[in-house]
């Protein structure tokens, strides 16, 4: 989401870290920040026996929508183990057999609207796109809900009220004296409003599905199982929206970006994807056999994680790394742009390289030199969901269209509590079948 008011902290701060790394510490009105950079400091702070996860201010103040859900649950909530036992099994890869179906009716809808303006020989806004196509994943899958997105020239407005909310909370942290002063009566009445409106359509989903058939997606696991109460049932729904929507369309759009800027290393993934997915719909198996893809994926996850960190703190007093004192409950903050181009990763960190995601590299690097999706027990739990929508999605584009960027284009990166590439449009040709 891009914020009226544009905060580029995390991308300094990242840019600071060569020379103030590995551990450096920085204010941000009246939060301060204590950023770790150094892989081996990150791989320290994996330990779960003596460190945990912190629930970042940007979280905490959207909790009003998503509470307790596995996102925001505070380590000592006894719902996130609840939740996350139920739901283990509902992301693994296994279970994505069964998403696959409906991910690729949705890639359907993606061409069926990206070849109309192939045809008409314009462009395409891929930010706006990719954010369709992840939102009508989730919400099918998570739900059996589709927000219609293909459907309408301007999102849905439970879409709108969401990125609001999600927005001003990241605002409430980056802009505190704006967000508290001049215009924050409105705006958290606003606020109010939207979080209304969500947890209202939310809930009547939930009705509904309770009364009738559950259903075997996210939601009928939930309702099935007994052991979530409604509310809780409803901030999960939320935290998928939330956690799932936005960081897995960024990832999508930066990897088309990156594909479109080097066109060798987008004609060789095409290669692969004309050769691993020989019929026309892509099966279930073949995602997994895009090697070459995932590396392309992950390279992007590189250079922009689209969740910029994430934070630890210590269980009890200790030292970290033998030279820095961290304080029980003390947060540190893993700053990923800043640890993904850490020495260890050659050279010229900048530069787009897939083949730094070769088997024998990623063996060569210390362990925790990449850690896109977090740590640990509190480690994202929709990484195989996201991976397998990327991979399909990016596969499905590349075999349809050649992908030019617009010759003026510059990436810049907008920070909210995810990276998004600005402005992000690419023209397109169809290929010849
Ligand atoms: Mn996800 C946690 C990154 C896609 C649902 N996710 C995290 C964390 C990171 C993260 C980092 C750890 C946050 C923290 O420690 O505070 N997630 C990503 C990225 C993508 C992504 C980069 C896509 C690319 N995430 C998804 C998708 C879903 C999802 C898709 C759901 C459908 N993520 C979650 C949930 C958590 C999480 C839920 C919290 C897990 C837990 O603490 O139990």
């Amino acid at each position: 989401m891009t914020s009226m008011l544009q905060s580029s902290f995390m991308q300094e701060s990242a840019r600071m870290a060569p020379e103030h790394g590995p551990v450096f510490a920085r204010r941000l009105f009246n939060l301060e920040f204590t950023f770790v950079t150094g892989a081996e400091l990150v791989a320290e702070l994996a330990d779960d026996n003596r460190f945990e996860k912190h629930v970042v201010p940007a979280l905490q103040v959207v909790r009003p929508l998503i509470g307790d859900g596995l996102l925001s649950a505070h380590n000592h909530e006894p719902t996130w183990h609840t939740a996350h036992d139920l739901l283990i099994p509902a992301f693994s890869q296994t279970a994505m057999r069964h998403y696959h179906t409906l991910m690729t009716e949705v890639c359907g809808r993606l061409t069926d609207s990206w070849d109309r303006s192939a045809r008409e020989g314009g462009s395409v806004d891929v930010t706006a796109s990719m954010a369709k196509v992840t939102l009508e994943i989730i919400g099918r899958t998570g739900f059996g809900y589709s927000f219609g997105s293909f459907d309408r020239d301007t999102p849905h407005p439970f879409v709108t009220a969401l990125d609001e909310v999600l927005d001003h909370g990241q605002r409430s942290v980056t802009s505190p004296a704006i967000a508290g002063r001049f215009l924050g009566k409105r705006m958290a009445e606003r606020n109010n409003e939207n979080v209304t409106y969500l947890r209202d359509v939310v809930d009547e989903v939930i009705a509904r599905r309770s009364r009738g058939d559950h259903g075997t997606d996210l939601l009928g696991l939930m309702l099935d199982s007994d052991v979530l109460d409604p509310v809780n049932i409803r901030y999960q729904v939320l935290t998928f929206l939330a956690a799932g929507h936005e960081t897995t369309s960024a990832a999508m759009s930066f990897t088309l970006y990156y594909l479109a800027a080097n066109p060798g290393i987008a004609e060789r993934a095409r290669a692969e994807a004309e050769s691993v997915l020989a019929a026309p719909e892509p099966q279930f198996a073949d995602i997994a056999r895009l090697r070459y893809l995932r590396r392309v994926i992950d390279e992007s996850l590189r250079l922009w994680p689209t969740a910029p960190g994430y934070a630890r703190k210590a269980k009890a007093d200790t030292v970290l790394g033998g030279r820095y004192p961290m304080p029980a409950g003390e947060p540190f903050f893993v700053l990923l742009p800043a640890l993904h181009r850490e020495p260890v990763w050659g050279a010229d960190t900048d530069a787009f390289d897939p083949d730094r995601f070769l088997p024998e590299r990623v063996r060569a690097r210390p362990p925790h030199s990449f850690k896109p999706f977090g740590t640990g027990m509190r480690a994202c739990i929709g990484r195989q969901f996201a991976l397998h929508q990327i991979a399909l999605v990016i596969a499905t584009i590349l075999r349809r269209y050649d992908l030019a960027l617009p010759t003026d284009y510059r990436l810049t990166v907008a920070e909210g509590i995810t990276f998004s590439p600005v402005d992000l449009t690419l023209n397109l040709s169809p290929r010849r079948a």
